[in-house]
């Protein structure tokens, strides 16, 4: 196992105190006389009460020992070893079984509740135990095992609690078994993660210490979760998206000089950084196309130009250095009013698939299982958060799109749907993400209802 032990100058976190538990949180103290301006990206009223995020930039000095660098060289934080976990039946659980009876899918599938997790968000299936990491836009990144192998979770429990995360939403697997967690603005690796997550204490690595992948004065609550995957050249990748509605001119050569509004690639120990591809305003969902070297995303276009336009995007990257046309367009070919008299670049890079407009696409994934029909392998899925900008609500689904060979797209239409209440326009769950489990099931999370579930085919006699 390769783990360094680095000097943490710009990296220290904060101590937890304490058993967390995820019914009441605890947090870190701020340090006396630190004051912060900005939330560290926090989302707005999601802030567990007691919870202060981390202070925003480096921490100066190295002078107190935080858990993070006593977990960097094996060495206990006194955290309890007696974890909590969430509990999986109950009237929630009921409630949400109760939901899936309304969800519509292709005849042949079923779909069931997998495990109760409270703000799921990405999802990571561990390559060797199967153990579903999954993250949240809040300070905890959840840990999902199914003991028995009967394809529900019997566990669902806090990874590395002795680690104060802050919105540790984009979680990826290398194939070797390192468990990378990006956070707003810091990115971990966990060696082992897999054997280690039973316990509080965790081997882990920086791979880009706090207040490192995006300049401080850019943290924002707004567009803040990232995504990431490992490509077939062992290389991160993370998605950045800009914080604002559509940016002004003025922040653009900070923007493409450090990536945000695009996807950055760098060595999986934090070296190399590059600005992998530009033109893009909020992906929070990319994946590889298996096979192949081609990166597609998900892309959430411009809000407030009207109920229907412009469209969402999903996106193929197929060499570094595109530029995937925001701020110029807004969607699709739709162009923004803002930048209506500026010049786009000479080449951006038309969506393979203008999506429903607002509708949110999210989390995406390539379909390489056996269990689901032959016409669903190399299929893309992805999930449809649901819209706000909208007078009618679209989305709260999952879509999939049918590719031929050479990556072009046949077709692209619902799979599931039903979570949104079309009579009263309310959300019964919301789609963040899917996952391809190992025995070929799809699983989908929700951070609306606070749940993993499952997809299963059956197959006809
Ligand atoms: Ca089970
Ligand atoms: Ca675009």
């Amino acid at each position: 196992m390769r783990t360094k032990a680095m000097l943490l100058g710009a990296g220290l976190v904060l101590a937890v105190a304490g058993t967390p538990g995820f019914v009441r949180a605890q947090g870190g103290q701020a340090e006396p006389g630190r004051t912060t301006t900005h939330t560290g990206g926090a989302v707005p009223g999601e802030t567990s009460p007691g919870v202060r995020p981390p202070p925003a930039g480096p921490l100066p000095g190295a002078g107190g020992q935080g858990n993070l660098d006593r977990l960097q060289q094996f060495r206990t934080t006194g955290t309890a070893l007696q974890m909590e976990t969430v509990p999986q039946e109950g009237r929630r659980a009921d409630a949400l079984r109760r939901n899936l009876e309304r969800i519509r899918l292709p005849e042949g599938f079923r779909i069931e509740l997998y495990a109760v997790v409270p703000d799921a968000r990405h999802m990571a299936i561990g390559p060797s135990s199967g153990v579903v990491f999954v993250g949240t836009r809040k300070t905890r990144v959840w840990a999902v095992t199914d003991r028995d192998r009967d394809r529900v979770a019997d566990e669902v429990k806090p990874f590395a609690p002795s680690i104060q995360f802050s919105v540790p939403n984009g979680l990826c697997f290398t194939p070797d078994g390192f468990l990378q967690v990006v956070e707003h603005n810091r990115v971990l690796s966990f060696p082992a993660a897999e054997f280690f997550y039973e316990g509080p204490d965790v081997a882990a690595e920086v791979v880009v210490p706090q207040g490192q992948l995006i300049p401080t004065s850019e943290e924002s609550f707004n567009h803040g979760a990232r995504v990431c995957r490992i490509g077939p050249d062992n290389k991160l990748y993370i998605s950045l998206g800009q914080p604002f509605n559509v940016p002004a001119p003025a922040k653009m050569d900070l923007y493409n000089r450090v990536g945000i509004g695009g996807i950055i690639r760098l060595d999986r120990d934090g070296g190399n950084r590059e600005v992998y591809a530009r033109g893009i305003r909020n992906s929070v969902g990319i994946a590889f196309r298996p096979g192949t070297n081609e990166l597609w995303f998900t892309d959430n276009q411009v809000d407030g130009m009207g109920d229907d336009t412009p469209p969402g995007e999903i996106n193929r990257i197929t060499a570094a250095n595109q530029n995937f046309g925001f701020p110029w367009f807004g969607g699709g070919k739709v162009r923004t009013r803002e930048y209506a008299n500026s010049e786009p670049p000479a080449e951006t890079v038309p969506p393979m698939v203008e999506t429903v407009a607002h509708a949110a696409d999210l989390g995406l994934t390539f379909y390489d299982g056996r269990m689901f029909p032959e016409e669903y392998r190399g299929a893309l899925f992805n999930a449809q958060h649901g819209s706000w900008n909208r007078t009618t609500p679209i989305g709260a689904r999952v879509m999939v799109t049918f590719l031929n060979q050479d990556g072009t797209v046949r077709e692209h239409k619902p799979f599931a749907e039903g979570w949104l209440d079309e009579e009263t326009n309310e959300y019964l769950g919301r789609p963040v993400d899917v996952a391809v489990l190992r025995d070929g099931s799809l699983l989908v999370s929700d951070d609306h209802a606070g749940a993993i579930y499952r997809i299963r085919y059956e197959r006809r006699r």
